[in-house]
């Protein structure tokens, strides 16, 4: 059965979370500052509008409509990313296992946890029982994945924590020795500087010896990167406009849904997938929590999403710099997707 129980605040997180993992149940833990996502919701996305160019912040793409969204997208035909890790995962999972030996294994921004099933399998199978924490804000997913995780393998046993990376890094220390999962080449969606910082918060939390094992898109044909942000189905397309739907809903932004288009291409320059909701009539942009209100210019694109594509050698280097070393490199054989064994050392 599912336990569901609430943090009693962001500081006591970790006795709460002490408790729970002891417990020997299946749980799931709301960090209390969720309470408070419409607040910061309001607050980033007026940020976001007062800057140039004007952008928002990815996290809020997924709400729970947002969450169903992306799982559809992972399963567009154009969409290589998720079947490519999928199947590196699954061919190197025994092997990455073998390398960690037992550790209890956290996964930052799981999702509904589909590739993480077959790792899970992988270490139950070698080293018996074995602990997993996702943590994501999609409550929906997470739920999904609290429940059908501990359905397909009964030696793992789940702590889902609803909440963002930051709640999670404060667990680093306690779960050592651990393995981190960041899989999906969400690491593309931060930009140099705020990699940098998760890199820093990621490695200083980690003791020595810990694992981190990493999802990267890598750098490719341009045609097969534009083609899987612009699915020709339009999932892609009604993932970004979800995110100014959900301020309809939310912020009662009062827009004009369909007077805005998605943009994804690619900036080869930078090797970055730029996602835009591109205005095609001026509108006005209400923030009603904050009693704000932006006006927006016919043909004004907002930056809504970037997704970085990565080459190993550079990689590489600045993950050595974080004391991050890659124990273990694995590609396909077009060379699409990489995935990363790293230690802390
Ligand atoms: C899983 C967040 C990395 O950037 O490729 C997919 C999100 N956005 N299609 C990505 C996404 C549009 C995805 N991440």
């Amino acid at each position: 059965m599912l336990m569901k129980t609430q943090c009693t605040t962001n500081e006591g997180m970790l006795g709460d979370f002490l408790l729970a993992a002891n417990s020997g149940r299946h749980l799931m833990m709301r960090m209390p500052d969720r309470d408070a996502e419409t607040d910061e919701f309001a607050e980033s996305v007026a940020a976001g509008l007062a800057a140039r160019p004007r952008r928002l912040d990815c996290r809020f793409l997924y709400d729970s409509e947002g969450g169903r969204l992306f799982e559809s997208i992972c399963r567009q035909p154009e969409y290589y990313l998720t079947r490519t890790e999928s199947a590196i995962m699954a061919a190197r999972a025994e092997e990455i296992c073998r390398y960690t030996g037992p550790v209890t294994i956290l996964e930052l921004g799981s999702g509904s946890s589909g590739k993480t099933g077959q790792l899970l399998a992988a270490h139950a199978e070698l080293h018996g029982p074995t602990h997993y924490v996702p943590v994501d804000v999609c409550e929906n997913s997470l739920r999904q994945a609290c429940r059908a995780i501990p359905a397909r393998c009964s030696e793992v046993r789940v702590t889902g924590l609803h909440g963002t990376y930051e709640d999670a890094f404060a667990l680093f220390g306690m779960t050592s020795p651990a393995l981190t999962l960041f899989l999906g080449s969400t690491i593309g969606n931060l930009d140099e500087d705020q990699a940098d910082s998760f890199w820093r918060s990621v490695a200083g939390g980690m003791a020595t010896g810990d694992f981190f094992l990493l999802g990267v898109d890598l750098v490719k044909d341009e045609q097969i990167l534009n083609a899987a942000y612009n699915d020709a189905a339009g999932v892609t397309a009604a993932f970004t406009r979800n995110l100014f739907a959900r301020m309809n809903r939310e912020l009662d932004a009062g827009l004009e849904l369909d007077k805005i288009e998605h943009v994804a291409r690619y900036n080869p320059r930078r090797e970055r997938i730029e996602t835009w909701g591109r205005f095609t009539a001026p509108q006005s942009l209400k923030v009603g929590p904050l009693g704000q209100s932006f006006s927006i210019a016919r043909n004004e694109e907002i930056l809504v999403e970037i997704s970085r594509k990565f080459r190993l050698p550079p990689l590489l280097e600045h993950l050595r710099d974080h004391g991050l070393i890659a124990r273990k490199t694995f590609t396909d054989q077009q060379q699409w997707f990489g995935l990363l064994l790293l230690e802390r050392i």
